[in-house]
This record gives C-alpha cells, sequence and structure tokens, in this order.
C-alpha cells in the first residue's frame, strides 16, 4: 500500500547543491508589512512560513539561511508581528509571518495580525508554496487545520514541516506523523510529502533548501 504523506526523500545530489548555493548566496531583511498595501512588488517567486506562535518559524528562517539572527526568534510567543520579507537571492522571497493561534496579546492586536495573514495567504498572486510548520510534540491542532481550510479554498499548495523534533523520541515521532497524517488527508491544497526539521540539529534543513530552491 502507498502511504499517505511520506517523509521527504533526501535530495539528489543535484537539487542538494542547488539548494545549498542559493542559501549560501545573498539573504537579506527587506522590509516588515503591516497592510496588504504594504506588501513588495509582486515580481518573483515567493514562499511563507505560517504556524502556532512558538513553532519555531524565525528559527527556522535562521537555520537556512545559516544566518543566527536575521529573522528574530524569540522564546515569547507572538514576536513576529509583521509580514517580515527576505529577499533570497533576487528570484525569491522569503515571508516570515507572524504565529497564529497566540490568545495572551491583546484582542485588537491578534485581530489585525489575523486578518492581515488571512488577506496574504488567501490573496498573494506569487506565492508559490505556503510552509505550514507544526510543532512535532504537539501535532496539527484546529488552529492549524483553520490555516490549511483557508489555504485550500485559495488553492495555495501547503507543505507540512514538523519543528522540533530534536525534542521528541522515536515513538513520540511515529504517533505524531500518524496525526498529522490523518489530519492532512482531507486537504486538497496539501503537497504530499512531509519534511522533518530540526533547527537545533540541523536535520530536514538541506532537503527544505532544495525544495525551495528547485520551486519554479
Ligand atoms: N529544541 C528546539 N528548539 C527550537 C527549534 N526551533 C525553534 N526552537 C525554539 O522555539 C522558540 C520559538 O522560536 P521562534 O522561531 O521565535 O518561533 P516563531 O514561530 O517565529 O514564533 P512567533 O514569531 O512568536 O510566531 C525559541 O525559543 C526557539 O529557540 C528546534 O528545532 N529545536
Ligand atoms: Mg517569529
Amino acid at each position: 500500500m502507498q502511504m499517505h504523506f511520506p517523509e521527504a526523500e533526501a535530495p539528489d545530489p543535484a537539487s542538494a547543491e542547488q539548494g545549498r548555493k542559493l542559501f549560501a548566496g545573498p539573504v537579506d531583511f527587506l522590509k516588515g508589512v503591516v497592510a496588504m498595501s504594504g506588501l513588495p512588488p509582486a515580481d518573483r517567486l515567493e514562499v511563507c512560513f505560517a504556524g502556532r506562535s512558538n513553532v519555531g518559524k524565525s528559527t527556522l528562517i535562521n537555520a537556512l539561511t545559516g544566518r543566527k539572527a536575521l529573522a528574530r526568534a524569540s522564546n515569547t510567543p507572538g514576536r513576529t508581528q509583521e509580514i517580515n520579507y527576505f529577499t533570497l537571492g533576487d528570484s525569491r522571497y522569503l515571508v516570515d509571518l507572524p504565529g497564529y493561534g497566540y490568545a495572551n496579546a491583546p484582542l485588537d492586536v491578534v485581530r489585525k495580525w489575523q486578518a492581515l495573514l488571512k488577506q496574504y495567504l488567501s490573496g498573494r498572486q506569487t506565492l508559490r508554496r505556503a510552509f505550514v510548520l507544526v510543532d512535532a510534540r504537539h501535532g496539527i491542532k484546529p488552529v492549524d487545520e483553520e490555516i490549511m481550510t483557508l489555504l485550500d479554498s485559495s488553492a495555495v499548495t501547503f507543505q507540512c514541516v514538523l519543528t522540533k523534533t530534536d525534542k521528541i523520541s522515536e515513538s513520540a515521532r511515529e504517533k505524531v506523523l500518524e496525526q498529522v497524517r490523518g489530519k492532512l488527508a482531507p486537504h486538497p491544497a496539501a503537497y504530499p510529502e512531509l519534511i522533518l526539521t530540526s533547527s537545533e540539529k540541523g536535520s530536514g534543513i538541506a532537503t527544505l533548501r532544495s525544495v525551495i530552491a528547485t520551486l519554479e
């Protein structure tokens, strides 16, 4: 039987090299955006990192780019409050999104972020793939499913990336994979491979680099 949502295979040498090269080149912070009108021109392919607050979006961008403090990461949930654009060479944008599902920020602030996040995820022409990050300790939560449903309806392909895999045991990993596969199954926009990462240990980083580098 074919396994649904298998772990992405390690990239072939040529794709791995393409990913390595792209991410070893220039990466720069472009701007923080607080309204759709502030988005940079939609003149190149972009990928974004979405996920619950504190899941490790900013840390993953830092791991991918090998720059420790490019994206501001923090132990305090709700750290990233704008849509942060980074240029990856001159062919791609990397987009760090504010986390969702963060209950402790003032309600009006949360509403503002959520509205912007939803507008962005459903209305950006050049958004080629959304990486939906899921904490390997927690699996997919109802707020993640809400975002996935939004991505389904706007026909934006999303790929699930498990984060913090260094924090779980082998058996916990099997369990969370089963949960994740079950939750992804009903989503037509879900890309059929998972990427398991640890920004701490560096696992899955080369795979994700090559996925981003080989998108067309
Ligand atoms: N052990 C471990 N910790 C991680 C990993 N990735 C992120 N963290 C930690 O998780 C915390 C949150 O990371 P961030 O990258 O700030 O999370 P975020 O998703 O950008 O959070 P918001 O901007 O608030 O939405 C930090 O303390 C990171 O050091 C990982 O792969 N392994
Ligand atoms: Mg962040």
